[in-house]
């Protein structure tokens, strides 16, 4: 014991009191203090609090959000506003930073076109000097918290370190507490490390001030992300897609799957049963809106770790509690279980939406949008411009809400299951307007990793530049994918093939459109897929093959609308949704082989499943020479 308590006498007693001294002290672990003498004396803040998993410590964090001004109350009870600094300022932080979120890779290790790397000695050097003094006069919170539920195999310990009292009360909701999982540690350095601070602070709200010195460095060697100047969440909080990266590099080296999945428990009328589903969508492909299907029950909507079980299934957790859901056209139609919740008493953050008369507003609300009030751009006025002239809407569209699961009408009741729930499959979406079906079945594992790997998604007006461009993104994960993709790929072949249950695998497409370019589908059809594929993991229902997947019968898609949404789904509507489109499919492959052709090594499953396929698909033109085949023809 005295050894470690020497380990701290760096730190000055005016800086960290007694209570907190004692508090890290009673984890005994030299780590954990190695790591807070290291950054304090580096970071400089002016007090250091260590938050334990009692009531009155994370109260405390709570209040000091609201007492330095980074959230301020609303009118309903315990909703909270924080804001991501503001748009005037010339620059923003109201989404990721992808460029100055860097993998530090030791000299001589690898080089992806994919992975946004640095030299990790050039990186730790800039980054520790930006740092250096980062905290001044800040109070820097030590918290513990559990990525996965307590208690399991499945779950990792992370620590973090950060000057935003928003960072640690948002963790709050979104992570589980784990101060005494730490004391059952013994001394081991099995956990991540998140070193956070927002820099220099300016304004009221205060946010950071030195966003051109923004970086997030992820230092897989130690098990560590060091993140500065920044406050949102997808570039601050430790646990979220920082702990991510960390997540797939141990994954990938272990036998286990770090996925950006939600976690679905879907509950077929009259079968008395739940099946668990995983879902990985691009941003804007109807990810929430599938986690979120009446009826059915949520699980988790961001991040699962998977592990092979002795049920022979693969079992998954949501690592996190919460929700930092995007808000834009949350509504009381099409969301009502999150409209339900975020409109009432409860804890809330809501981030970068416009607060008029201490009432949070949002696009796509579908309320009047009110005259003025305060937004991502401060003072806002109906008409406001931007510095290039262009209108500034009321709310970001990437402003945010932060949500325990629990809150939910439909949580699902093994959020805290230590064992995970047995997974039956997985879905993969785009956004695609006119090459794949509405639902596929891939043909077996090997052809389901493929369709992970080859999801796109087409660019919306709502981003800048060209609309339609088709960007791939394979399983919606490539932005933290730290591992060469060859690996990554290899591991998930591994990973079905070790399973006696393996999960079935169904690529989904929400937004096939007619030549008139009107969507072919409702918003809602997407319940009806979702029945049929859970139907298919118990075999339920057959299948029609076609070359590039199993589509379902038109008979028990006309049963699913009927009994689902009491809609009259037509034989033409079927024909026309389901046709198998050859030329496009086969221009869809040969965008697919351009971006693997980029990666050495790829391994040889995928390529047989690429040469089957473009071989199936040119012999289909042959015979029908027909662009476009009527599902009927392969029955
Ligand atoms: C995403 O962008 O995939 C999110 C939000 O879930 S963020 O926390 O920014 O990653
Ligand atoms: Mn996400």
């Amino acid at each position: 014991m005295d050894v470690v308590k020497n380990l701290l006498i760096n730190i000055d007693s005016d800086v960290i009191d007694q209570e907190s001294l004692d508090k890290l002290y009673a984890l005994n672990n030299e780590h954990v203090l190695k790591i807070v003498n290291e950054f304090i004396s580096r970071c400089k803040p002016s007090k250091v609090t260590v938050i334990t998993d009692s009531q009155e410590d994370i109260d405390y964090v709570r209040q000091r959000a609201i007492e330095i001004g980074e959230e301020a109350k609303l009118s309903i009870d315990g909703h909270t506003i924080h804001y991501d600094a503001f748009s005037t300022m010339g620059y923003h932080d109201q989404a990721r930073d992808k460029a100055n979120t860097r993998i530090l890779v030791p000299k001589g290790e690898y080089a992806s076109p994919w992975i946004n790397t640095i030299d990790r000695d050039e990186g730790l050097k800039e980054i520790l000097e930006i740092m250096e003094g980062c905290m001044r006069g800040n109070e820097c919170i030590v918290r513990f918290f559990c990525l996965g539920p307590i208690n399991s195999k499945f779950s990792i310990l992370a620590l973090q370190l950060t000057d935003s009292l928003y960072v640690c009360h948002s963790e709050d909701i979104l992570y589980r507490k784990a101060y005494e999982e730490f004391k059952k540690l013994d001394g081991s350095n099995k956990f991540f490390y998140f070193i956070h601070s927002s820099g220099e602070l300016i304004g009221d709200p205060p946010v950071s001030k030195n966003l051109d010195k923004r970086r997030i460095y992820i230092d897989l060697k130690e098990n560590r992300v060091l993140s500065v100047n920044n406050q949102y969440a997808g570039n601050s909080l430790g646990l979220k897609k920082l702990a991510l990266r960390l997540a797939i590099n141990q994954a990938n080296n272990e036998d286990w799957l770090a996925e950006h999945y939600f976690i679905l428990g879907v509950h077929p009328k009259g079968k008395n049963r739940v099946s668990y589903f995983c879902g990985a969508y691009p941003s804007a492909c109807g990810k929430t809106s599938t986690a979120m299907l009446p009826g059915q029950t949520v699980l988790g909507d961001d991040i699962a770790y998977l592990r092979p079980w002795d049920d022979g299934y693969a079992h998954v957790v949501n690592i996190e509690r919460g929700l930092f859901g995007i808000i834009k056209d949350v509504n009381p139609e099409d969301d009502p279980y999150i409209w339900d919740a975020i409109t009432t008493p409860r804890e809330i953050i809501f981030s970068n939406v416009l607060i008029r008369e201490e009432t949070p507003y949002w696009i796509g609300d579908g309320r009047e949008v009110p005259e003025k009030g305060i937004n991502f751009s401060g003072e806002w006025q109906i008409g406001k411009k931007d510095e290039e002239g262009k209108k500034i809407p009321h709310a970001h569209p990437n402003a945010r809400y932060t949500l325990r699961i629990e809150e939910l009408k439909n949580a699902d009741e093994n959020l805290h299951n230590p064992d995970g729930v047995p997974l039956h499959g997985i879905f993969y979406g785009g956004r695609d307007s006119d090459t794949m079906p509405p639902i596929l079945e891939s043909l077996n594992w090997e052809h389901g990793v493929f369709l992970g790997a080859s999801i796109e998604s087409e660019t919306t007006s709502a981003t800048i530049g060209a609309v339609g461009v088709r960007v791939q993104q394979p399983m919606a994960n490539l932005d933290f994918i730290v591992v060469p993709l060859r690996k990554y790929l290899e591991n998930h072949q591994r990973f079905g093939n070790s399973l006696q249950h393996c999960p079935k695998v169904f690529a989904t497409n929400y937004f096939l459109k007619n030549q008139d370019c009107k969507y072919l589908n409702g918003m809602l059809d997407k319940l009806c897929w979702v029945i049929w594929a859970e139907g298919r993991s118990h075999g339920d229902y057959e299948a029609i093959k076609t070359p590039v997947g199993y589509i379902p019968k038109y008979e028990d898609l006309k049963e699913l609308f009927k009994e689902y949404l009491g809609k009259d789904y037509t034989k033409e509507e079927y024909m026309e949704q389901f046709e198998i489109r050859v030329t496009k499919l086969l221009k869809k492959l040969e965008r697919i082989e351009m971006m693997y052709r980029k990666e050495e090594n790829v391994p040889d499953f995928f390529w047989i499943v690429v040469n089957e396929e473009r071989e199936n698909l040119l012999n289909l033109k042959e015979k029908y020479q027909k662009e476009d085949i009527p599902p009927d023809e392969f029955l």
